[in-house]
């Protein structure tokens, strides 16, 4: 089997690093680190390294546990803006967002819109020159609670809407990848990937776009492509949103985890071949996905879920399994993951 290509020799890469290779890594070459997004409590006071760093409380069910890094073939250079951390290297623009607004607060949807907004604004995505947003996480508590009459997620998606509204206009065709998922506890986290060359938003032929479902998921439908295409030289890479058991618009195979997981897959199969076929790139299937986040609804779920995904992915694949809300509660699995192919080598 021959090894599938890392995103490390691309202008961005991401990798999942356990802790004594992050230590290694920000020793030999901190400088071209973007950020870094880690899945546990913080480890009490660290050093700034200027470039973001997000702490999302959010268990990690992995043995050793891993840190997501995005990472840079070049050295990066850092900014703050309001409250938004970021760094750049001349092709892509990482950047982070943390609020303590109570998601049960009134102000939620509102801060919610503002962190966008802060996100958008000229400052940080546009006078540094990367005016295209690629990707996108958003994590919270309570995410299926409801407050004031309505599910946080919905809540979530009603100010995330308004802010794209004003941003993009009713431009469906600049929404960015995403995934938005439950915490256990703390601040909303917006963490986001743009670039200085566009990339091309790709949807799913089993699913309806998720900016178009109908009005019984939510008063405004979340702002979402289910992938972005984006080549960095040589490579191409597909940042697939968090993606489930949901085919049309209905949530499949209620209470059975594995059954959905199935469907999950079939979605990302679907995903890869369509960007295969109608952007004319090099992805075969399952097996050209290099970075994984599995998020679970009840850890209890992992022995079978690990054991299908063995079966299935590459056995250089990495993969951070997380105990996560869903944000639809009929929902037990979500997948979101990064595939890599050399251009030209189908
Ligand atoms: C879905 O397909 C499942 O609101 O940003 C997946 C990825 C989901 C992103 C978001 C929601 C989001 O509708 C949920």
């Amino acid at each position: 089997m021959t090894r599938s290509p890392s995103t490390e020799a691309s202008p961005v890469g991401v990798e999942y690093l356990d802790a004594e290779a992050l230590r290694t890594r920000r020793r030999d070459a901190g400088d071209r680190i973007l950020g870094e997004v880690h899945f546990s409590r913080p480890p009490g006071t660290v050093a700034d390294p200027g470039y973001p760093v997000t702490y999302v409380d959010m268990p990690q069910l992995n043995e050793v546990p891993l840190v997501e890094v995005w990472t840079s073939d070049r050295v990066v250079q850092c900014g703050t803006f309001g409250d938004v951390r970021y760094a750049h290297n001349g092709d892509a623009l990482f950047a982070a967002i943390s609020d303590p607004v109570p998601v049960d607060h009134a102000s939620f949807e509102q801060r919610t819109a503002e962190g966008y907004e802060t996100l958008f604004s000229v400052s940080v995505i546009e006078e540094q020159g990367y005016p295209h947003l690629l990707r996108v996480w958003n994590y919270f508590p309570q995410i299926n609670d409801e407050s004031l009459g309505l599910e946080n997620y919905r809540r979530f998606c009603r100010g995330r809407g308004i802010a794209f509204q004003q941003h993009f206009g009713d431009a469906a065709q600049r929404f960015p990848s995403a995934s938005a998922l439950g915490t256990r506890s703390g601040q909303l986290h917006i963490y986001a990937l743009a670039s200085r060359e566009p990339g091309e938003f790709r949807e799913n032929p089993r699913q309806i776009s998720a900016y178009l479902y109908p009005p019984e998921y939510g008063p405004r439908s979340p702002t979402f492509a289910r992938a972005t295409l984006k080549r960095w030289d040589g490579m191409e890479n597909l940042y697939i949103s968090g993606t489930a058991s949901i085919v049309g618009h209905e949530s499949r195979h209620p209470g059975d985890c594995v059954a959905q997981l199935d469907e999950t897959l079939r979605n990302i199969v679907a995903l890869l071949t369509g960007t295969a076929r109608d952007e004319a790139c090099s992805f075969r299937g399952l097996e050209d996905l290099v970075c994984l986040k599995v998020y679970l609804r009840e850890a209890e779920f992992l022995p079978d879920v690990r054991a299908r995904l063995q079966e299935v992915l590459s056995p250089h694949a990495q993969t951070i399994y997380l105990q996560a809300d869903v944000c639809r509660s009929d929902l037990l699995v979500e997948i979101e993951a990064v595939a890599c192919a050399r251009t030209g080598s189908r």
